[in-house]
């Protein structure tokens, strides 16, 4: 079952990876199994594969959809039962902002990943963070920025979230194409990734580190 899932995550068979998850469950296997032992495995060898170029971007996206697929089955099990997940994570693209491809592949792969994740959308406001985080109680504010225009607007969160209280324990990633590491960390930010598997890797080792 291991290898059915594997085969079927790298080849980004959404259908078959629902149908595999639905064939799991009827024979009984825990939904921390399928999480834990196909599921993620699974993902994060597609994450070794991006990383080493031997997937595209258009590849690693269809892996992690497929990924959801079976996340999809497994979420009302998940929240009826209350599993624990790796955290809570709101995300989204800042204010003045319209690029969703690159924040939504993140998304995805760190609720393949096994956090729970609200995804805020583009163009979101620094007080729609600050609402979404409060009320979800996060642990982790995922911020997406594409343009020089708007990477100000990280910032501006980062300070928004200081002043409502609620920086303290507060995991902030930060992400997009015209962002280095060093930039990030001037801004304030725990974690910056510069691609959607690195920043699962990331966020981990940042939650382990808390
Ligand atoms: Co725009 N755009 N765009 N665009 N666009 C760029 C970003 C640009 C570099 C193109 C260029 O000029 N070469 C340029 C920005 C230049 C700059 O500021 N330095 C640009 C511009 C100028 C603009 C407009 C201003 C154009 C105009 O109207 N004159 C305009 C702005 C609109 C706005 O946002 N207010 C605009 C509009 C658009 C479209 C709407 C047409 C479209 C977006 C559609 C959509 O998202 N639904 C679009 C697109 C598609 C692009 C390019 C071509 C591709 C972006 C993309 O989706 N990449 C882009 C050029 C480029 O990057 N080659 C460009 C694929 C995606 C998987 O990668 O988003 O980098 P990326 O995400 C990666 C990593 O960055 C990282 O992981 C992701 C996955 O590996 N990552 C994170 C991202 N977020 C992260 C968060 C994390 C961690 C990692 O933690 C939370």
């Amino acid at each position: 079952m291991e290898e059915s899932f594997r085969e079927k995550i790298l080849a980004g068979d959404r259908d078959g990876v629902k149908v595999l998850t639905e064939e799991a469950l009827q024979r009984n296997v825990p939904v921390e199994q399928i999480i834990h032992k196909y599921l993620m495995p699974a993902m994060d060898e597609v994450g070794r594969c991006f990383e080493a170029g031997d997937l595209f971007i258009s590849e690693m996206l269809m892996s992690a959809r497929a990924m959801q697929a079976g996340m999809a089955v497994l979420k009302p099990l998940i929240v009826g039962a209350k599993i624990k997940t790796l955290g809570c994570v709101v995300i989204g693209t800042v204010q003045g902002d319209l690029h969703d491809i690159g924040k939504a592949l993140v998304a995805m792969m760190l609720e393949g990943a096994g956090f729970e994740v609200h995804d805020l959308g583009v163009d979101v406001k620094p007080e729609k963070f600050v609402e979404a985080v409060r009320n979800l109680q996060a642990n982790v504010v995922g911020m997406s920025a594409l343009l020089s225009t708007t990477m100000p607007n990280v910032k501006i969160t980062i300070e928004a979230l200081k002043t409502a209280g609620l920086r303290e324990g507060l995991i902030v990633m930060v992400g997009g194409a015209p962002f280095t590491a060093d930039y990030a960390a001037s801004i304030g930010a725990d974690g910056y990734a510069e691609d959607a598997a690195s920043a699962v890797r990331r966020v981990k080792e940042l939650i382990v580190r808390r």
